[in-house]
């Protein structure tokens, strides 16, 4: 089995819709290439066969205890590269153990400069968050100002991350496996427009998130590190005694502007 759930499963959401997959997909939410490009222009589609078995991994409220902070702990962040990402790389290399393509929500297509899997048309068409778009509010009120959208998970509202897509090369899958659609929790128009508009125009004070009462949400901890900006972290995380302070800079530089990665740290 190419995940060993029991370091993963901790803090990623399981959803699993084929039975003879559930051994090892515990944390996980297996889907086909083919459903996700089906919605996608060409520019943005995975390039594998659509039949080929993919997975979608979210992270969980307790993500942050019971990963990151004895990430951080272990002295296992290093370098320059944003801890967080650096924490999902971590957990997801060390559950892997057979060739699986892992592609991160921070990457980026070196050409295109764009995201190298769209995490949230990942999520939806798994089947494990809705991903709510202004195409799913009849009628609605915004004119030309794009709203962008956002997912609905059935058990953790918004309080969770969308962090990777594995995708298991060389493992079909054929109509054994069912697309199943996420559970649309959003159902009403106006609780729709509340969403976008709250995810829009407020995502800082958390409200979005509560759309439906969560099972869980993000610690007071973890609120306070993805308040602050990703280039005050690393100052954040030493005053938590994380990162020493080391002769001739800090172990962790903020990112410089034009990096390579500059949409990481996401929460
Ligand atoms: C770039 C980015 C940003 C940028 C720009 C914002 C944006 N949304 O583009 C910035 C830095 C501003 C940003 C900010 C934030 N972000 Co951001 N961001 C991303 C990132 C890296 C890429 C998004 C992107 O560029 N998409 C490209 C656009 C074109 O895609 P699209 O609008 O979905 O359009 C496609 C679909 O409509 C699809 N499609 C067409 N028809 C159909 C039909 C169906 C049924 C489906 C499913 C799809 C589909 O085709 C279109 C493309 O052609 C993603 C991670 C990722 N790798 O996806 C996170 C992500 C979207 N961000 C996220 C979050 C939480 C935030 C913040 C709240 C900050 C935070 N605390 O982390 C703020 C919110 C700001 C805001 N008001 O949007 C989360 C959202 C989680 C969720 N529950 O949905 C994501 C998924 C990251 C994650 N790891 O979970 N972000």
């Amino acid at each position: 089995s190419p995940i060993h759930s029991t370091k993963v499963e901790t803090w990623i959401v399981m959803k699993t819709f084929v039975n003879d997959l559930s051994a090892y997909s515990s944390g996980v939410s297996e889907r086909q290439i083919g459903w996700y490009n089906d919605v996608l222009p060409a520019s943005l589609r995975q390039p594998h066969h659509e039949d080929t078995l993919a997975v979608v991994v979210l992270s969980t409220p307790d993500m942050f205890e019971r990963a990151f902070l004895p990430f951080m702990e272990k002295g296992c962040c290093q370098g320059v590269s944003d801890p967080i990402d650096q924490c999902v790389k971590h957990t997801i290399n060390s559950a892997i153990s057979q060739k699986v393509e892992v592609s991160y929500d921070y990457e980026m297509l070196p050409a295109s400069r764009k995201p190298k899997f769209l995490a949230q048309t990942a999520a939806h068409v798994a089947g494990a968050a809705y991903y709510y778009q202004e195409a799913d509010v009849t009628d609605h009120p915004w004119g030309d100002k794009k709203k962008f959208g956002v997912c609905i998970h059935p058990r953790f509202g918004g309080w969770f991350a969308i962090r990777a897509l594995l995708v298991f090369e060389g493992v079909q899958v054929g109509c054994e496996v069912l697309q199943s659609s996420p559970p649309d929790c959003v159902p009403s128009r106006e609780a729709r427009i509340q969403l976008l508009e709250d995810f829009n125009l407020r995502w800082q004070d958390w409200k979005y998130r509560d759309i439906i009462p969560p099972v869980q949400r993000y610690s007071q901890r973890q609120r306070d590190y993805f308040s602050t900006r990703p280039a005050q972290r690393p100052a954040l995380l030493q005053e938590w005694g994380f990162l020493q302070k080391e002769k001739g800079g800090s172990q962790l530089e903020p990112p410089a502007s034009g990096s390579l990665i500059p949409h990481s740290g996401h929460g």
